[in-house]
């Protein structure tokens, strides 16, 4: 029998590190090319909220939900073949819902509560819920401490991160985004764990600040992927001057960046080794490199599943896996 040259051993995995939905999508192209055990996913839980008394994790749920095959995907997050019963009827007694919150997701945040009432950690309790699930995968909350992401605009006083994005629609010139608990927060050791002896590591076209931000100012994180650079990518999430979905645009001009692949690059010059642009940015490439980071120039647009599978191939192929 003819073997295939192998590489890396077969154990050794590929690490992402996600937001919500630019990073789901990204995810769903990965698996297609990877075996899905083999795919380990760090996921950004700042924006984290309480709803009805109710612990809900967005990012969580919408990597876990992508991975299950069960999310809505015409709008990236909750679950496909959703109904809203429960909403309207809690809409009686606390108002008119901001926040839409379905049956079958209902059930998600309620089991995630119920088991951290009982002593259970976010950690174990997403793993649980991404089993009973059927997501082969591994995902992991970036730590079981809280650090809540609050966004400061104009005129308002810092908001926690869903009243910022779901309830305002990210209006408002953006000041300043707080990290609250981030010194305080330790990074899953499992976390670092699987930093540390990945194969490769992918940053997904996830908001810089917002959904990978939180993850990379836990203790330890960018100490462990430094050194490993080159064998860390990240994909832009700025294409042709604005972002596909969310507000990393009018945060990088808030915060007084230009919008660009070149700013979030900047970002992360002391962790990554390979970052890629779209075509439509193809002229960035040569100031990226001056980062001392390879500059991979490919289609980033993930309108479909096999267009994020091409995507995630040329990523792993720069990475050399
Ligand atoms: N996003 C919205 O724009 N509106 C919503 O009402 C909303 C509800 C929601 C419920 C559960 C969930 O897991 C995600 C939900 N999202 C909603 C998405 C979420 O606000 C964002 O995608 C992330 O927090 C940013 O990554």
């Amino acid at each position: 029998m003819v073997r295939g040259r192998s590489p890396l051993p077969p154990s050794r995995q590929i690490v992402t590190l996600a937001g919500g939905v630019g990073a789901a999508k990204f995810i769903r192209g990965l698996v297609r090319r990877i075996a899905p055990h083999r795919v380990t996913v760090v996921v950004n839980t700042g924006d984290d909220e309480t709803f009805y008394g109710l612990h809900v994790s967005p990012d969580l749920d919408t990597v876990t939900y992508t991975l299950a095959n069960l999310v809505n995907r015409r709008q990236g997050w909750g679950r496909v073949d959703e109904s809203f019963t429960t909403l309207g009827e809690l809409a009686r007694f606390y108002g008119k819902p901001w926040f839409a919150l379905g049956d079958r997701d209902f059930a998600t945040h309620l089991y995630r509560t119920d088991r951290l009432r009982m002593g259970a950690r976010l950690s174990e309790v997403t793993n649980e819920i991404a089993r009973a699930l059927g997501v082969k995968s591994q995902v992991l909350p970036m730590s079981d401490d809280p650090l809540r992401t609050f966004v400061k605009i104009r005129g308002s006083r810092a908001l926690p991160f869903q009243e910022y994005f779901v309830r305002g629609r990210a209006r408002g010139a953006v000041e300043r985004i707080e990290l609250r608990g981030a010194r305080r927060a330790r990074a899953l050791p499992a976390v670092l764990h699987a930093l540390r002896t990945a194969a490769a590591t992918i940053l997904a076209p996830s908001n810089p600040f917002v959904s990978l931000g939180p993850i990379l100012a836990l203790a330890g994180v960018r100490e462990t992927l430094a050194p490993s650079r080159r064998r860390v990518a990240a994909i832009s999430p700025i294409v042709g001057g604005r972002t596909i979905k969310g507000p990393a645009d009018r945060m990088l001009r808030g915060l007084g960046m230009a919008v660009s692949p070149l700013s979030v690059a900047r970002l992360y010059r002391d962790i990554v080794g390979v970052f890629v642009v779209d075509e439509i940015d193809r002229r960035y490439a040569g100031l990226i490199e001056k980062l001392e980071m390879e500059a991979v120039v490919t289609d980033t647009i993930m309108t479909t599943p096999s267009k994020a599978a091409r995507l995630a191939e040329v990523v792993l192929r720069a990475l050399e896996v």
